[in-house]
């Protein structure tokens, strides 16, 4: 139902003009954050959120010293505001920020879905005409999860290439044990017959499974990503399909069940992925991908080069372009990319240049797309809330770096290092030799800062050009 009120109506053309208004002095950044499950997006959120929150205050900005134009341009005010998407949940920021606070810390709740938050920023007009002007610029930024980003390359997919690709990852990724389980199930159905339910949800149920270990193994390309983050499609038709990976179908009558596959694998693309790439994804100007890169090391070479070969099929699938006041207007397009290597408190500091060399080269094949495309793309390291420390100690008559929590039950410990790039020598020595910590976080005293590591570099990237 439209609700045709003159006040609403009103209301509606208000917020329609003040957001076209905005746009079009490049006064709105709308930020996508994304990465796959427990990469880092709710801390990173909520780390920016937080720090947004204190701008204004004196002496941040020796806190946040690469960020230059914070005390260039002289910052009065960072806070959340109310944002457009009625539609959209807002991101929990005060839960996150509670369960960091308070006594022992956790982090944040694993989140789901897409959620948005929507900030504004006050600054000193710089602009000599109006030298006491304050400027405002508002961030939107946006988590979303990695399944969802993943899912766009199926945009680029028929249903047979979906099928194919499928197959080919089946055949493939040899350590993924549910393989055999719906392989056999799925070798009962008949691809020219009307569908027998039952079965069908059988083997979607162990499709299901097979999505869901090759992602608790750390593999990118877990598509159709609702299978594994259903939301509210929990049950519904639209989710009862598989990739038909069991021989050609020879001949596929309206009524069969390879028919019924691909219309729901069409239905699938139309009203979830397009959507999502409509009412979310096309509105995004810049995107922070995050990258565990520690994580995909320690699952392996298949975990590794599958991650590589994803974001290069996915990146192959959608275009970027630069930025420009028109064509922002009519059909946003992404115009940065930031790819970032979290938790790097894991690490000592001595092998962040290792860290970020390594993420080069996990996802060299995707950013020489994103630049070929003309977008600007940045690598970093990054640690959101910082639960270590890095010291220095003496070992063997040598000084060496290791790293100390906040706890006293916990002792320092030297992590190990990092490789510089990718080769099967250092991935096995990394696997039997690196020590990778989860840590709890760090305790927080009296409204102090989070610690962190690099957030003011990711603020030069996101906003030196917009402010
Ligand atoms: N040491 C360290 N651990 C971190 C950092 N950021 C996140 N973590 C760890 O990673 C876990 C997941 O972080 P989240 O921010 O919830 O990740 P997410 O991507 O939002 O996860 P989902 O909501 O489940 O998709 C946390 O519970 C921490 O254990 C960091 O900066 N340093
Ligand atoms: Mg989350």
């Amino acid at each position: 139902m439209f609700d045709f009120s003159p006040f609403k109506l009103i209301g509606n053309i208000t917020d329609t003009l003040s957001r076209d208004i905005n746009l079009m002095l490049d006064r709105e950044v709308r930020i996508g954050v994304t990465g796959l499950s427990q990469g880092g997006k709710s801390t990173l959120i909520t780390a920016l959120v937080n720090l947004f929150n204190v701008f204004g205050e004196p002496g941040l900005g020796e806190k946040i010293p690469r960020f230059t134009l914070y005390d260039e341009l002289g910052f009065t005010y960072g806070g959340i505001c109310r944002q457009h998407d009625m539609q959209i949940p807002t991101f929990p920021y005060h839960e996150a920020y509670a369960a960091l606070t308070q006594t022992p810390p956790s982090w944040p709740a694993p989140t789901v879905g897409v959620s948005e938050i929507r900030l504004e920023l006050r600054y000193r007009n710089r602009d000599f005409i109006a030298l006491n002007d304050e400027k405002t610029i508002y961030l939107d930024i946006w988590d979303y999860p990695g399944e969802w980003l993943m899912d766009l390359m199926l945009l680029n997919m028929d249903y047979k290439s979906f099928s194919a690709r499928i197959l080919e990852r089946l055949q493939r990724l040899k350590n993924v044990t549910h393989t055999e389980d719906f392989l056999s199930t799925g070798s009962q159905l008949k691809a020219g017959e009307p569908v027998n339910e039952s079965l069908l949800h059988r083997v979607v149920l162990h499709y299901v499974a097979w999505l869901k270990e090759c992602k608790e193994k750390g593999l990118a390309m877990v598509v159709p990503g609702r299978f594994v983050l259903p939301g509210d499609l929990q049950g519904a038709p639209i989710l009862e399909f598989i990739p038909w990976v069991f021989g050609n179908p020879s001949s596929v009558r309206s009524n069969s069940l390879y028919a019924l596959l691909e219309e729901r694998y069409n239905a699938y693309r139309e009203k979830v992925v397009k959507r999502f790439y409509n009412d979310c994804f096309a509105k995004l100007d810049r995107q922070i991908i995050l990258v565990d890169c520690l994580k995909a090391l320690k699952g392996g070479r298949e975990t590794f080069m599958d991650i590589n070969d994803t974001f290069d099929v996915l990146l192959e699938n959608f275009s970027y372009g630069r930025n420009n006041l028109l064509t922002r207007l009519f059909s946003p397009q992404i115009d940065k990319v930031i790819f970032a290597a979290t938790k790097a408190d894991l690490i000592t500091y001595n092998e962040h240049q290792h860290l970020l060399s390594l993420l080069r080269s996990m996802v060299s094949q995707a950013s020489k797309r994103v630049r070929a495309d003309g977008s600007n793309c940045e690598f970093m390291i990054l640690s959101a809330i910082a639960a270590s420390r890095c010291l220095y100690a003496e070992h063997e008559g040598q000084k060496v770096q290791i790293l100390a929590t906040d706890y006293d039950d916990e002792a320092p410990f030297y992590p190990g290092s990092v490789p510089e790039t990718w080769s099967h020598e250092a991935m096995e020595f990394f696997q039997k030799y690196f020590f990778l910590k989860e840590l709890r976080p760090p305790k927080i005293r009296n409204n102090a800062a989070f610690p962190h590591l690099n957030l003011d570099v990711l603020l030069d990237y996101l906003l030196s050009d917009k402010l």
